[in-house]
């Protein structure tokens, strides 16, 4: 009887086993670590992206037909290429000249004349192609939902046609370095589908051979044939080529022309690899195809099971190092796309961490060891021309997409652009010598695939000479986090040093006060033409120096050029004060208090530099405040994100949690519109239109509410300042593996307002100086060790 009892209470649960096999109950999702919607994608802004760093996809989730559009992160258009102006140089005294005189258009003139790369401007990252999905008769699906696991990195897609349940599921694999696609259903021989690739590009061919289909393409159809300056940009040169395999379970496997059909199955996996030709910014004698059949040779034997498995391993090492809560309620459990909206009323502090923790998803699925930088849009483009071509800003943005990279623990996604920048040292030597005649590098404010050096555009904003000099500090970041002197020895001095050697011959007296020493010809990025002694170049160049100094310290090397930047960088221009008590953006008191503009370069010295901060520089502080007043909490997402990291180092959480309300808003638009930032419904930022520094400058400003670590002891130790600008609406939460300059680890919990408990790992056995409500807890620590605080030691 019992047995029959629990016989009938199987047949019962059996639906519902297999129900939860194809998806897991609601309580179960976490919502600061899911985004989900009830319907497909309707473009490309709603889709959501996966990436292993190398491949990235958008997922639409379509039903009946579903796209998965995909990039591999080194298809670019042109070629290994020398950008600079051969002579240039012969200009810089009469560009200064100009400058000194007051004659700016002259100096754009000649600039643009003379001194400009050739061409103007830069080559372009390209979009891949689409795998494409067709599941006749699903068109009447029911209880859809598609969904983005930030903690597994797998999106899904759930629904239901005539009581068969189906769900798909797509990851992209570092260690299979493969787009895996799992197609499910719940009844044997239910699963019919038809798959094919396509690409935007103008030219490719798709063959099928087996189980595979293959496309093959060069890129050489790039849209635009002529730079600015009516010269042509170098020739596509690079060929690409991805396989789809598909493996299906039960059923059949029909081979057509140049497309694959799977007929009554009950599963299938799909498995895209894809190359290009690209070795390095100066060899492309890559064979694409080869290396695709070796993705696919590497696959073999492997299940979808195990490689699940191992693609959850891989990412959670690095996503769970850090971990967020700052408590949920009714309203964090509804689809993303109604948080978003109505994030600006509810202010659910589950949305911040969701925002907070799509950063790091994002930098990890962008950016990992040995792959190219994060550009303008990760690795997500689906244009052929899109827009900046989606390269490298250095003049803000691709720095911001490093800022969260060694406080939120992800030291290793920093990697690529350590890399990036030691090869632009390289490339910006000939940039030196042609346009400066001086020694060591330099670089401008973008570069590409093949590592351009050299001012691009126009010369009233291409001209910027801190490019490189900025890019360097993430270098001496990376040090002053890990602690690892090899690299410091190894990789970032030499790079430090010559960046350095560079702007030690560089800089010249100002005429006015001899005394200082200012750079020009350069700019305050895209704001006020072409100039000498930006506000901006002498706080980075200032810093540059310094961290050069205290590395060859370190290192015991190179003490007479230590004395020679010293000297130099006593007599650089200082920050100043001008007369609406504004921090000045130049040399002269020049700044308009109704200007608007979205970069705010001044303020470099206060974020991400450490010049300015209220507790030492009080007045500059002061001054950056009104800077800030001046300028506004709107801009492009990019621009209020960075707001949201300067009010945090202001020490005003609420001011901060304000400029995060104002990106976490549905953007208004999808053109380029400067003052509409915000976020797509995907909660990509949209600048607009779509690019990614805004995501990776909200997770730094949400790291910077509650640690920072720029400030040090006179020792030399760094202060750990917890919850240092906590806003009002975030008052309570918790979090694990958030890390401080010196090597900490350091955990930690608030309840209304204040912190309730406190522990830190030290890595490096250095001194800890955790400092809260003005009270400073001092300990010499183990390496390895972990310490817990007495909450009443900061009383
Ligand atoms: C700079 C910014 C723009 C945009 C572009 C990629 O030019 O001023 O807003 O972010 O880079």
């Amino acid at each position: 009887m019992r047995n029959l009892y629990y016989f009938i209470l199987f047949l019962f649960l059996l639906p519902q086993l297999s129900c939860n096999r194809f998806r897991e109950s609601e309580k179960e999702l976490n919502p600061s670590m899911v985004l989900w919607y009830d319907e497909p994608a309707n473009e490309w802004t709603e889709a959501l992206p996966v990436g292993n760093g190398r491949l990235g996809a958008m997922v639409f989730g379509g039903i009946e037909n579903e796209t998965i559009q995909f990039n591999e992160e080194t298809l670019w258009s042109g070629q290994p290429h020398v950008y600079e102006h051969e002579g240039a140089h012969e200009y810089l005294g009469q560009l200064r000249q100009l400058l000194w005189e007051g004659k700016q258009d002259q100096a754009h003139e000649l600039g643009n004349r003379h001194f400009m790369s050739q061409p103007f401007g830069q080559l372009c990252y390209l979009p891949f192609g689409d795998v494409l999905l067709n599941f006749p008769d699903h068109e009447k699906a029911t209880g859809y939902e598609r969904r983005l696991n930030l903690e597994e990195a797998i999106s899904t897609v759930f629904y239901e046609v005539n009581d068969v349940k189906f769900k798909r599921q797509v990851f992209a694999s570092e260690p299979g370095q493969a787009l895996v696609i799992r197609l499910e259903s719940s009844k044997k021989g239910a699963l019919n589908f038809t798959t094919g690739l396509g690409s935007p590009h103008l030219k490719y061919d798709v063959s099928v051979d087996g189980d595979q289909i293959i496309l093959k393409g060069n890129a050489n159809d790039y849209p635009r044939e002529l730079g600015r300056d009516g010269n042509p940009y170098p020739e596509s040169k690079l060929t690409f080529e991805a396989r789809l395999k598909v493996v299906n379970e039960g059923g059949e496997l029909i081979a057509n022309e140049n497309s694959i059909e799977v007929a009554d199955a009950r599963n299938a996996t799909l498995y895209l690899v894809a190359a290009t030709s690209f070795v390095d910014y100066d060899d492309i004698s890559g064979n694409p195809e080869k290396r695709c059949e070796e993705y696919l040779t590497n696959l073999q034997g492997k299940s979808f099971g195990t490689l699940k498995e191992e693609h959850i391993r891989d990412f959670s090492s690095l996503f769970n190092r850090l971990t967020l809560d700052l408590g949920s309620s009714e309203i964090s459990k509804r689809p993303t796309d109604e948080r978003l909206v109505s994030f600006i009323t509810d202010e659910d502090p589950s949305m911040v961490a969701l925002v907070f923790q799509y950063g790091r998803y994002l930098l990890i699925s962008s950016s990992r060891p040995g792959t190219q930088p994060a550009n303008l849009q990760g690795i997500w483009n689906d244009k052929l021309a899109p827009p900046w071509d989606s390269k490298y800003t250095i003049n803000i943005n691709t720095e911001m997409n490093y800022w969260p990279a060694e406080i939120t623990n992800l030291s290793e996604c920093a990697e690529p652009l350590l890399s990036m920048v030691e090869e632009i040292s390289i490339t910006g030597q000939n940039v030196a010598k042609e346009h400066y005649n001086l020694k060591g590098w330099v670089t401008h404010h973008n570069t590409d695939l093949w590592r351009g050096a050299a001012p691009i555009n126009n010369a009233n904003h291409g001209i910027w000479v801190s490019g490189g000099a900025w890019l360097s500090q993430h270098l001496w970041w990376h040090y002053q986090f890990t602690g690892d002197k090899a690299y410091l020895k190894n990789r970032a001095y030499p790079v430090l040093k010559e960046a350095s050697r560079f702007f030690a011959d560089y800089l010249v007296p100002f005429p006015e006060n001899p005394e200082w020493l200012v750079s020009g010809p350069s700019k305050s990025p895209e704001n006020g033409g072409l100039v000498m002694g930006p506000t901006m170049d002498h706080q980075i160049i200032r810093t540059l120096f310094f961290n050069t100094i205290e590395a060859a310290e370190i290192l015991g090397v190179d003490a007479d050029f230590v004395e020679v930047l010293k000297e130099k960088h006593a007599h650089i221009a200082p920050n100043q004060i001008g007369r609406h008590g504004q921090l000045q953006e130049w040399l002269e008191d020049a700044d308009d208090p109704n200007n608007k503009h979205r970069h705010v370069s001044h303020l470099w010295g206060l974020h991400p530099g450490n010049e300015i901060h209220p507790l030492i520089t009080h007045e500059l502080a002061e001054a950056c405040k009104v800077t800030l007043s001046h300028r506004g909490d709107g801009g492009t997402g990019w621009s209020r994100a960075w707001k949201i990291n300067f009010w945090a180092r202001l020490l005003d959480g609420d001011h901060s949690f304000q400029l995060l309300k104002n990106l976490i808003v549905l953007t208004e638009s999808g053109e380029t519109a400067y003052k509409k930032g915000g976020l797509y419904l995907n909660l990509l930022d949209a600048c607009p239109p779509f690019q990614i520094d805004g995501n990776f400058g909200a997770t730094s400003g949400i790291a910077e509410m509650l640690l920072q670590s720029q400030l040090r002891d006179e020792n030399g130790d760094y202060y750990q300042d917890l919850l240092p600008a906590l806003p009002v609406k975030l008052s309570t939460g918790k979090i694990s593996g958030i890390k401080g300059r010196g090597g900490f680890e350091i955990s930690f919990a608030w309840e209304n307002g204040k912190l309730v408990s406190v522990e830190a790992k030290s890595l490096l056995g250095n001194k800890l100086n955790l400092r809260y409500n003005g009270k400073t807890v001092s300990k010499e620590t183990m390496q390895g060790e972990t310490y817990v605080f007495e909450i009443s030691d900061f009383q």
